[in-house]
């Protein structure tokens, strides 16, 4: 493509026009897969989201894509590369359609209040060593239509800024973005790219609800920690800091 500039990141691609799920065939072939693979489709049948639901992946509107990530990282620091990711979308969004879209912690960005874009990350590891990450992407471009049921909460690009972008294009920014804030994170750490991912949370400054293993917690979001934890103040006066969880922020 001629939008990509990257030095691993893309270079080794699979397009499909329809698969059950992109995050399931990068699982299948990761192990032998180049650092930096990545899987495209135009439509999928079981597209996924976190905790067992299920991602609308409507034909030739959307970027449904898998990148397969091999970091030399510590099991547990694999959970902030769904915000690098999300700070990438974030980051493309703005240069090739020109409109600033939030990320609601950790995985979900948010353009005009409604869901535009969603981040999977799975991984597939040992006690102490990555053997690979997937990270999927799902962004809603072009699409023209949502459901009843996605109405008032999903969006897409097109809705919100009338006019169509070009898939390719912004799948080779969000590449471009990725390997470079994926490279500041393995050089410099989660400190390098916490800035951005603090000015681009919509979750901040506002009162949310976490589901948790531990269960729901209810507060006031006061910041994104250097280890990339969201921090509450809980309604019974406790600080706390959540690694991962399922946020709804009141008003969205
Ligand atoms: C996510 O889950 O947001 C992660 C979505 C990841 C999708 C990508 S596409 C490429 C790759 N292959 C896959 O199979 N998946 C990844 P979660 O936070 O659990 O949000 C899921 C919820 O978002 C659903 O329960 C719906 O309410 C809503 N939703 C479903 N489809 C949507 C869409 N197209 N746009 C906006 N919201 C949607």
């Amino acid at each position: 493509s001629p939008y990509l500039s990257t030095n691993f990141i893309g270079k080794y691609y699979i397009h499909k026009s329809i698969i059950d799920s992109t995050n399931n065939f990068a699982k299948e072939i990761a192990s032998n897969a180049p650092d930096g693979t990545i899987i495209i489709a135009e439509e999928q049948t079981s597209g996924r989201g976190r905790l067992g639901r299920s991602w609308l992946s409507q034909k030739g509107c959307g970027i449904w894509m898998s990148v397969i990530l091999k970091p030399d990282l510590q099991p547990q620091q694999a959970i902030n590369l769904t915000q690098v990711a999300a700070i990438s979308v974030v980051k493309a969004i703005e240069e090739i359609v020109n409109v600033e879209c939030k990320i609601k912690w950790p995985n979900d960005i948010i353009l005009n209040n409604k869901k535009v874009c969603g981040i999977l990350t799975e991984m597939s590891s040992e006690i102490d060593k990555i053997n690979y990450v997937v990270i999927g992407i799902g962004v809603n471009v072009n699409c023209d239509n949502f459901p009843e049921e996605l109405k008032g909460k999903a969006t897409s690009l097109y809705l919100e800024t009338h006019s169509k972008i070009d898939r390719k294009k912004l799948t080779g920014s969000i590449l471009n973005n990725l390997e470079l804030y994926y490279n500041a994170y393995l050089q410099k750490g989660f400190d390098y790219i916490r800035p951005i991912c603090i000015e681009k949370s919509i979750t901040i400054g506002r009162q949310i609800k976490v589901i948790t293993n531990e269960g729901e917690i209810q507060g006031y979001a006061v910041t994104i920690d250097n280890t990339g934890s969201l921090v509450v103040d809980t309604k019974e006066a406790k600080r706390i800091s959540i690694m991962s969880g399922d946020v709804s922020v009141r008003g969205l």
